[in-house]
């Protein structure tokens, strides 16, 4: 069988893999050839991402999937809004900031004071994030290499360019800027002009599907892909890659990528940029062929993931199973916290915030790790609940199925609890969408594949799902959902 493979590089926050997909129009098989860590470090001047070790990992990965066989393009997926700088000699300007370095919360001040909130809206339909790239560009700007900079490249588009020394910016990421019109689906000139940004700064588009360049000389040989290996540009945030691997075949379908974040929204074919929507901070984040992706992010996964580092550093190492298992057993909503409070985005000592979070609401702090995997778990659900409900009425849909993605919809707890707090019917998988969605733009654009609802059919009839249906009693979730309170913005 010489079915075509492709070679999907998806970085997260913490690892990054390495994955061939082999397509077939009745098969999609991944394997991943490699794995690394993705390991930030503290400078005195802040958290950055080690992105030469990231380079490095992929360019290993990318060797390993040269062994494997074939490889009829590659493609590349990271988080969002983070960038490098690059001089004029195509140089990067330091290491790339972490979105969850501290030094944004000033700088939006600084954004919001010449551009308001609302004008803001009006054109990008981002939801507000500290860390959104308009943010962390203002606080870039007191920077000697901000003098310096030409041009800025996204965490994909800059590997993109370390491996073929093509210069563009991938839309689906470009939308989480801040600088990207949400109606047009172009940068906005209007945007970038008003906050005083050079517009020579941000390179043309690219959608996903376009031709991103070939393998220069130097990768080919390291790697061992041969020369002219094409890279496609994919739906470069991972979370539109997911979004594209959802396997939905009905129009009333919500879905929640669940990963380091969850983002829990809707597919729509036009932005929502009404005032209210501003107000209860949806995004509207663009997806594959125009479409928008309108969500909000909810903390996710990290809150489990950073009480396991901290338990972890205080010489504990539960392992995920017994923790599942000890969360199972625990008190029902002994203790809810809202996922979205600002004070767990740092990396640091998680359970003390959740602690200090239920002291400050008057509800008493676990007494062992179950307890707090419990909370967790069981606020996310609640969170889940609360964004899809609300992101229902802002777009005028009626719901009548969520799709569960990424890494946690391995967690059975937070599906079914999902399921119970929503009243509505959850598809967990692919775990894998992220990998899916990256590894399907390729096959689209050399022709394997069709659209998006192709795509999706294949999904649903290769990849391994799971059904949960709402059980338990509605009423204690409606209470539960009364402690969580209201979104905050
Ligand atoms: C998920 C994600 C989210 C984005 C966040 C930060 O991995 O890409 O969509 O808001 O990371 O970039």
């Amino acid at each position: 069988r010489h079915d075509p493979v492709f070679a999907a590089v998806d970085l997260g926050a913490t690892s990054g893999r390495v994955i061939t997909g082999r397509v077939s129009p009745d098969e999609l098989v991944l394997t991943e050839v490699h794995r690394f860590a993705n390991t930030p470090v503290r400078l005195p001047d802040g958290l950055r991402w080690d992105v030469l070790s990231l380079y490095q990992g992929m360019l290993d990965g990318l060797r390993a999937a040269a062994r494997s066989g074939p490889v009829t393009s590659v493609g590349i997926d990271t988080w969002a809004v983070d960038y490098g700088l690059l001089d004029s000699d195509g140089a990067l300007l330091g290491l790339p900031f972490h979105y969850r370095d501290g030094r944004n919360a000033s700088a939006s001040d600084a954004v919001l004071a010449v551009c308001g909130a609302q004008e803001l809206y009006a054109v990008s339909g981002l939801q507000h994030l500290p860390f959104n790239t308009v943010f962390q560009l203002a606080a870039h700007r007191s920077t000697a290499q901000w003098e310096a900079a030409r041009t800025l490249l996204l965490m994909p588009d800059l590997l993109v360019y370390w491996l073929t020394g093509t210069v563009g910016a991938e839309v689906t990421n470009a939308s989480t800027t801040g600088l990207f019109d949400a109606r047009t689906g172009t940068w906005s000139d209007a945007l970038i002009g008003r906050l005083g940004l050079e517009r020579s700064l941000f390179p043309p588009l690219r959608e996903p599907g376009d031709p991103a360049g070939t393998l220069l000389p130097h990768v080919s040989e390291f790697t061992g892909l041969p020369a002219g290996t094409p890279v496609t540009a994919v739906a470069s945030h991972d979370t539109a890659s997911a979004v594209a691997a959802v396997p939905a075949s009905e129009p009333g379908f919500a879905y929640v990528s669940c990963g380091t974040w969850s983002l829990a929204g809707l597919e729509l074919d036009a932005p929502v940029l009404s005032e209210e929507s501003r107000a209860a901070n949806f995004t509207n984040e663009r997806g594959v062929d125009g479409t928008v992706r309108y969500l909000r992010n909810i903390m996710g996964m990290w809150l489990l993931e950073e009480c396991r580092r901290t338990w972890e550093r205080e010489g504990g190492s539960p392992s995920l199973a017994g923790l599942l298992a000890d969360a199972a057993r625990a008190r029902p909503f002994a203790a809810v916290i809202d996922p979205d409070d600002p004070v767990f985005l740092a990396p640091g000592d998680m359970p003390s915030r959740i602690d200090a979070v239920l002291t400050g609401t008057g509800q008493a702090p676990p007494d062992g790790p179950g307890g707090y995997v419990r909370c967790v778990l069981e606020s996310l659900a609640l969170a889940h609940r609360r964004t899809l409900r609300r992101a229902a009425q802002l777009a005028g849909r009626e719901l009548s199925r969520i799709h569960l993605v990424g890494g946690g919809s391995r967690n059975e707890l937070l599906c079914q609890w999902t399921a119970d707090a929503t009243g509505l019917p959850v598809t967990a998988g692919p775990a894998e969408a992220t990998a899916l969605g990256n590894v399907l733009l390729q096959a689209r654009a050399h022709g394997l594949v069709g659209g998006t609802a192709d795509t999706r059919r294949l999904v649903a009839r290769t990849q391994e799902l799971r059904h949960y249906t709402p059980q338990g009693d509605p009423g204690a979730w409606d209470r539960a959902a009364d402690r969580l309170g209201p979104a905050r913005v």
